[in-house]
């Protein structure tokens, strides 16, 4: 593979690889921004990042079950559909996966909890896209939409690629991205355009997409079909799991979640204090209602402030003062988040062998 083109990464990132790139914020660092610097924004490839790009000749290409595929070059996207913009946390499944690890080891790069985006978004709506290209409703088979990037081969497949199911777009928020935090899409970030997918776990928003399909079938890619799945916890080894990916569902929606991001003490008044930050974030089955932050290992909760939290899919900012009596002598906080359909998080989380979907309570020590 070629990974002479090397991403300009941004000093703040901690760096996780180079071929290929990835790297996380300091998640002490992402919580002190409501909506995410573009130079905070992790990066995730499973391959090189392709820089250039021709804008004239750029195309995006909408076929399968449509009777009316189209060709949109970069300015289509930009004029033929009314621009949307919407506030969305990105974030990967394997954040956090560094504290499965400490159950049982895993396969896949060991993040923190620096996974994660809050970003403002701007582009094409894809159900506008795919109006125009007139999906065939009547047709059983226009179950799923596919996108592909082509640019450059994978660690793992030709291209990369994934799917959601077709059901998810007529909600609107799913976007085909040309902008993030109001400037053009960094190539880094899947530029000239990549698919926004709220909800959804990152490796859904297929960067520098150049082709959607409707189809019958979710994306081939194995990144749909091989990975990104929550195995059962008694497949221990590659080995096992190669003969099982097929068993098992995708991954669509990322669970409720919240983590502690700092502990900051203070000694103001004369009191012993300590300033506590974190995130959380929403899962499918609605938005957070409350986070609380326990001393005692879950034996009492006090409820945190929310300071931030924009429309459907953004995340949630949260922070509390405690006493350093409260703040406990095992000097341990754990963080847990409730949503909407009732859901708090649990105190365990389920191993499974990639890593993915880690959403036991937050646990910072200090
Ligand atoms: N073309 C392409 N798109 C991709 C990926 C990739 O490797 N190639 N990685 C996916 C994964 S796993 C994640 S978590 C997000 C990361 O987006 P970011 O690098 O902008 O943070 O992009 C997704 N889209
Ligand atoms: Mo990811």
């Amino acid at each position: 593979m070629d990974y002479s083109s090397e991403p300009d990464y941004s000093p703040l990132l901690t760096i996780r690889g180079t071929e290929p790139f990835n790297a996380e914020a300091p998640t002490a660092a992402l919580v002190r921004f409501q909506r995410t610097p573009s130079e905070l924004v992790y990066c995730r490839n499973h391959g090189p990042v392709t820089k250039e790009f021709d804008e004239e000749t750029y195309r995006v290409n909408v076929s399968g079950g449509v009777r009316n595929p189209l060709e949109l070059s970069l300015h289509d996207i930009r004029t033929r559909y009314p621009k949307v913009e919407v506030i969305a946390a990105l974030q990967c499944a394997g954040n956090r996966r560094v504290e499965m690890a400490e159950i049982q080891p895993v396969k896949g790069i060991l993040w923190a909890d620096g996974t994660i985006g809050n970003c403002f978004w701007g582009g094409a709506k894809l159900s506008d896209i795919l109006q125009d290209a007139q999906i065939d409703h009547t047709n059983a088979n226009a179950q799923h939409v596919c996108f592909a990037s082509h640019a450059a081969p994978c660690e793992d497949d030709t291209y990369f690629g994934g799917s959601v199911p077709i059901s998810h777009i007529e909600d609107g928020d799913i976007i085909l991205a040309y902008e993030m935090n109001g400037a053009a899409l960094d190539p880094d970030h899947g530029g000239p355009v990549r698919i926004v997918a709220p909800g959804f776990l990152g490796a859904r928003w297929v960067k520098r997409v150049d082709s959607i399909i409707i189809s019958e079938n979710e994306s081939q890619n194995w990144y749909q079909q091989c990975d990104y799945k929550i195995l059962p916890s008694s497949v221990s080894s590659p080995e096992e799991a190669k003969h099982l990916w097929k068993e098992y569902p995708a991954m669509t929606q990322m669970p409720l979640n919240s983590v502690i991001a700092s502990i900051v003490p203070l000694s103001t008044s004369g009191r012993q204090r300590v300033h506590v930050t974190g995130y959380a974030i929403r899962g499918a089955a609605g938005p957070i209602v409350n986070v609380e932050v326990s001393s005692d290992e879950g034996e009492s909760w006090r409820k945190a402030d929310i300071t931030y939290q924009e429309g459907k899919w953004s995340w949630t900012l949260w922070e509390i003062i405690m006493d350093t009596h409260e703040a406990g002598k095992q000097r341990i906080l754990y963080s847990r988040a409730r949503d909407a359909g009732g859901n708090v998080q649990e105190k365990e989380g389920r191993w499974n062998i990639r890593g993915v979907a880690y959403s036991a309570w937050g646990r910072r020590s200090w």
